[in-house]
């Protein structure tokens, strides 16, 4: 019994999901939702210190932090596979997973803190949203950063430039060894990274890939034609869709 605890629109969530749908497993997802903190109250912090999503829990066994959850889903049910059979390999492969990790994640969470998220918080008054930051186990200093009135055009333009130096390496790996990240073999390198340029096409950037990086429109292309990954954005997984009001 696997069951999943996410956020519909979570791109860490959404890289779990499209990793249980390619591998055609049935799971039970515990839909919670940013606005109303499911992720902090202490049931949910015993299971996941971190107070974030996603968490896997599979037969009693907790999972947490989305790259673990995808290598050991690789792991446990490795067929149909989705890592390198080679150390040397699944060693690359690691390797753009923390690069994933380190560099774009992060990023992309500046613009969409900043054009969707902020209004859950921007209600409330100062010392309810001091209370707000304090409580996130990992993620005060980031909302404190953030505050009421979002993030200065300085922190936006940095998080958009490690954007763009993830969408160029992705770049000059797919038009040499492509179609995939690590060559012909689709693997959880791809599955990684999908939802954060997703992301940033549903925040209206995609001209930062299709004006001049042909091997990464491509790719995008046939990750989004994957039936795998259609599946994992069911309706209401995208921000336009879960926040109409700010898109
Ligand atoms: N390293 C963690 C990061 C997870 C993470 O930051 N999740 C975000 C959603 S994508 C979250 O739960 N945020 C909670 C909050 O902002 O309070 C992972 O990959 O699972």
């Amino acid at each position: 019994m696997i069951e999943l605890y996410s956020f519909p629109t979570s791109t860490c969530s959404l890289k779990v999901r499209i990793c249980l749908a390619e591998k055609g497993m049935e799971y039970k997802e515990h839909r919670l939702s940013p606005g109303e903190n499911g992720h902090l109250t202490d049931a949910y912090l015993r299971m996941n210190p971190n107070g974030v999503v996603p968490t896997l829990v599979h037969d009693g066994t907790v999972v947490v932090d989305s790259s673990v959850i995808l290598e050991y889903l690789d792991e446990v049910f490795p067929e149909p596979s989705f890592s390198p059979a080679s150390p040397t390999g699944r060693a690359r492969m690691r390797a753009w997973l923390r690069f994933f990790e380190e560099k774009p994640t992060p990023a992309v969470r500046y613009p969409t803190f900043q054009k969707f998220l902020i209004h859950n918080y921007t209600r409330l008054s100062p010392e309810q949203f001091e209370k707000a930051a304090e409580r996130r186990p990992l993620k005060t200093d980031f909302y404190k950063r953030m505050g009421q009135d979002g993030f200065t055009d300085a922190e936006i333009a940095k998080a958009m430039d490690d954007v763009r130096l993830t969408i160029d390496r992705m770049e000059t790996e797919l038009a040499t060894n492509g179609p995939w990240i690590m060559g012909d073999q689709y693997t959880l390198a791809d599955m990684c990274v999908a939802p954060l340029i997703d992301r940033m096409d549903d925040l209206g950037h995609r001209e930062m890939w299709e004006s001049a990086h042909p091997a990464v429109t491509a790719w995008f292309a046939a990750m989004r034609s994957r039936p795998a990954f259609e599946a994992a954005y069911y309706p209401g997984s995208r921000m336009s869709e879960f926040y109409p009001e700010h898109a």
